[in-house]
């Protein structure tokens, strides 16, 4: 009985904590701007953005680029969704990216990116994402801006502590944030947390000739929820640290429940040691299943391929390679500075930050100054790593981001604010207010040795009032801050596509060069590419009919078609002929499942269509590709199920070439 009122008293002291933090409003309401403001962020029609800015989309499942100073929205790239704008995940190519071991999944939930690097700064090669709901990383191409390979992750659920990657970009390593039952026998009762349940921590090794991902091996962790990561630099190059929460181990009303201890933890690990583990055949192959999904840019085709086996690590068999830190308040962030001495951990329910020095945790685990340990984890003393801490920064911390001159900011989301604070002294610098309830920040480089500074965007969980009511629901956001002098500077509010979580930003030096501009046709190795009008053709195998059709402007080959039957499977392979830069040609046909494919110049691109009665479809180009687009249309004649209406197809064929019956 006492029992249960201190439990409800509790819950309801958090609960009034909760609804009192929540009701904070940024003092400064009207969001006063300079006058200089506009000038700032305008880029005159027809010049460049200085950056580019990737933004997760969150739950719609795909990464969105954004110019930076103007904010202009500039592609929406398909990660993890399908995406109707140009087929990703319809056109029978792309159908692959979307396997997992749990079959084809449309959609998933976008959280975190990371831009590759070299020596600890963006080399603008590659774009990694977290699919945060069915584990997944996945790699983006910056040369073609298109998701080049999937994989997914086994034993693992809510990838929510991913993708981060070491300074060369040796890894790419994602944390799970819920513990589940992990091996054989995984229908255990939920009551059975402690006993059965694990985390885990995969390295992914990525391939510095092409970017290839592979699942190196797993870190077997106790069962508790990490939230985020950071890889060392500098000095700390051979060190991950991983926010962790529920230290608890709750797994019903974690709000209360997780929130019980004072400190949760921030776990060290030395990758370098795991990696000399793995070399001395101390992993052990666990048997698993999951999807890894390779784009081809010379087929332009994808593929999924299921693995089955995993490498893992037991810190509590291994020593002196995993440690805890304490950390108050179930830390949300946690962000490494430029030198990588610094180690900023920000507790979603904290009063301070705590800043840990890389030097003394060093010193303190040589000296083994620990507080005992947790499951078979040295837990380092909490003093012994601590630099300092920041005193009354704001409420709710959750991301810190740096500029590379000593400073480094944090997003308040309870507060509704960024502070600007001095990582010499750890004290505040200078506050400004968000609109509203800021999640992540960017700064350009913000997370590596070399930021690029300048600016500052936070992310937005709520709108409120800030652009035209559009009903209920309004879209997130995103606000553009000056930081190149003392104090910060608001300069621009810009909607963004989904629910924006990390984002991260590079000059565009490091991008545009290397664009892409169009496939080279002679190295299309499609198996259904037709090199030229001459080649195209339509053939039938049974129920299949394979079309291989051609577009350029303006016209399709062939464009009229007879001969195909109700509940044929059609392949309409189409290739786009163009080698210019900027002329995708679209393809539809009516009735088909999918409004359209799109292909870009010298890429070959399938629709199937499986025709449900009998008559005649018009296709089309469905992007206004020239003067003459309107004209870009055909037909196909279906005769019904078992006729024997001839196989005839071209364009401009004479009339006596293709009516015969
Ligand atoms: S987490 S704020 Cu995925 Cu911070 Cu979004
Ligand atoms: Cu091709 Cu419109």
């Amino acid at each position: 009985m006492i029992h249960l009122n201190s439990y409800s008293m509790r819950l309801c002291s958090i609960a009034v904590l909760i609804i009192a933090l929540a009701s904070c409003k940024p003092r400064n309401e009207a969001g006063a701007i300079n006058a200089g403001a506009a000038e700032k962020v305008y880029v005159a029609p027809g010049k460049y953005d200085e950056f580019y800015n990737f933004v997760s989309g969150g739950f719609n499942g795909q990464v969105s680029v954004y110019g930076i100073p103007s904010g202009r929205l500039l592609k929406i790239i398909p990660v993890f969704s399908v995406m109707p704008e140009n087929g990703y995940g319809y056109s029978e190519e792309t159908k692959p990216m979307l396997e997992t071991s749990h079959g084809s999944l449309p959609w998933d939930d976008q959280h975190h990116l990371e831009l590759s690097q070299k020596d600890g700064t963006p080399d603008g090669r590659w774009l990694f994402a977290n699919a945060n709901n069915t584990p997944r990383v996945a790699r983006i191409n910056l040369a073609t801006f298109k998701t080049e390979e999937i994989l997914e992750l086994p034993n693992s659920a809510g990838n929510h502590s991913s993708p981060f990657c070491t300074e060369n970009t040796e890894y790419v390593v994602a944390g799970t944030r819920f513990s589940v039952p992990i091996g054989d026998n995984q229908d255990v009762p939920i009551t059975d947390y402690k006993k059965s349940f694990n985390g885990t921590v995969s390295f992914i090794k990525i391939d510095s000739s092409n970017g290839r991902m592979s699942l190196a091996f797993q870190l077997l962790t106790p069962a508790i929820n990490f939230d985020l990561s950071h890889a060392g630099k500098g000095p700390s190059h051979d060190w991950f640290f991983f926010s962790c929460y529920n230290v608890e181990q709750a797994h019903t009303l974690l709000e209360v429940n997780a929130s019980q201890r004072d400190k949760d933890f921030i776990m060290a690990v030395n990758w370098k040691k795991a990696e000399e583990f793995i070399r001395n055949n101390k992993g052990t192959l666990k048997n698993s299943r999951y999807a890894h999904n390779v784009y081809n840019e010379t087929t332009h085709n994808a593929t999924s391929t299921i693995e089955t086996k995993v490498l893992t690590l037991d810190p509590s068999q291994l020593n002196d390679f995993v440690y805890f830190i304490p950390c108050p308040k179930s830390p949300h962030g946690v962000d490494i500075d430029p030198s990588g001495e610094y180690i900023v951990g920000s507790g979603k329910l904290a009063a301070l930050i705590p800043v840990f020095s890389f030097t003394k945790l060093m010193t303190a685990i040589e000296k083994k100054d620990f507080d005992g340990d947790y499951q078979g984890i040295p837990v380092v003393k909490y003093e012994s790593a601590l630099y300092g801490e920041v005193q009354k920064p704001g409420l709710g911390p959750l991301h810190t981001e740096f500029d590379g001159k000593g400073n480094a900011y944090t997003s308040f989301f309870v507060s509704s604010e960024v502070v600007k604070w001095s990582l010499k002294d750890l004290k505040v610098l200078d506050r400004k207010p968000t609109y509203y309830s800021v999640g992540h920040l960017c700064i350009p480089g913000g997370d590596t040795k070399h930021p690029f500074g300048k600016y500052l965007i936070a992310y937005n969980k709520i709108t409120k009032d800030r652009y035209l009511p559009t009903g209920p629901e309004l879209a997130q956001s995103a606000q553009l801050y000056d930081i190149s002098g003392d104090k910060m500077e608001l300069l621009l509010d810009f909607p963004t596509v989904g629910e924006p979580h990390y984002a991260q930003a590079l000059p565009a030096d490091l991008i545009k060069n290397n664009s892409v501009k169009y496939f080279k046709i002679e190295e299309n190795k499609h198996p259904y590419v037709t090199k030229g009008e001459k080649e195209a053709k339509v053939v039938r195998e049974g129920n299949k009919v394979h079309v291989y059709i051609t577009s350029i402007r303006s016209h399709f080959t062939p464009d009229n078609i007879e001969g195909v039957r109700v509940g044929d499977e059609v392949y309409f392979h189409v290739t786009n002929l163009e080698q210019d830069w900027d002329i995708p040609h679209g393809f539809a046909v009516k009735g088909a499942a999918n409004a359209e494919i799109l292909i870009m110049p010298g890429e070959t691109c399938t629709l199937k269509w499986v025709p449900d009665a009998e008559g005649v479809y018009p296709i089309y180009c469905t992007d206004f590709c020239s003067a003459l687009h309107q004209e870009m249309q055909g037909y196909v004649r279906v005769s019904k199920a078992g006729a024997n209406t001839p196989l005839k197809y071209g364009t401009n064929l004479p009339d006596s070439a293709v009516a015969k019956n």
